[in-house]
């Protein structure tokens, strides 16, 4: 049960400025708590300019990089480690395409945002950028291991 544990895939999703402004934190939060998946680490954090440089290395090309680090450093993002089953790919799932005008009804960003600059929420792509990005926002000490009592209902 305990190696179990310790292999269980994590994630990384932020709450970007405009849903914590838009008070979308418990709206969201409750998605992938009612899912089964386990918050291992949370905190609000104001992201300087660098900082939100460094997230988005991977777009640092693009034309639209500027703007979207100003605007992730423009206000508090809601930072968060999710464990759980396949919660890298499922956890895309629930928060929808880039652009809320595809993202499907029933997503996070379908259900609740309207433009690709605004599209309130980040979630990790895949498992190396899940690694990096959780190393990225977080200490390892800031990780919380427990076990959830959910958990033997889950799985
Ligand atoms: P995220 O990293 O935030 O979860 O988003 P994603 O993987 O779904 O999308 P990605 O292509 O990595 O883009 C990162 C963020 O950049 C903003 N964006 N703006 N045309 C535009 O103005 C544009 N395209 C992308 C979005 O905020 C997107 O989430």
């Amino acid at each position: 049960q305990e190696a179990h544990a310790a292999e269980m895939e994590r994630t990384f999703i932020a709450i970007k400025p405009d849903g914590v402004q838009r008070g979308l934190i418990a709206e969201i939060i409750s998605r992938f708590e009612r899912k089964g998946y386990k918050l291992m680490a949370i905190k609000l954090v104001v992201p300087t300019k660098e900082f939100a440089q460094k997230h988005y290395h991977d777009l640092k090309e693009r034309p639209f990089f500027d703007g979207l680090c100003d605007f992730l450093s423009s206000g508090p993002v809601l930072a968060m480690v999710w464990e759980g089953e396949g919660v890298i790919k499922y956890g895309r799932k629930l928060i929808g395409a880039t652009d809320p005008q595809k993202s499907e009804p029933g997503t996070i960003r379908g259900d609740l945002a309207v433009v690709v600059g605004r599209n309130i929420i980040h979630g990790s792509d895949g498992p190396e950028t899940a690694k990096d990005e959780i190393a990225l926002w977080f200490e390892p000490s800031e990780l919380v291991s427990y076990t959830s009592n959910a958990e033997k209902w889950i799985y």
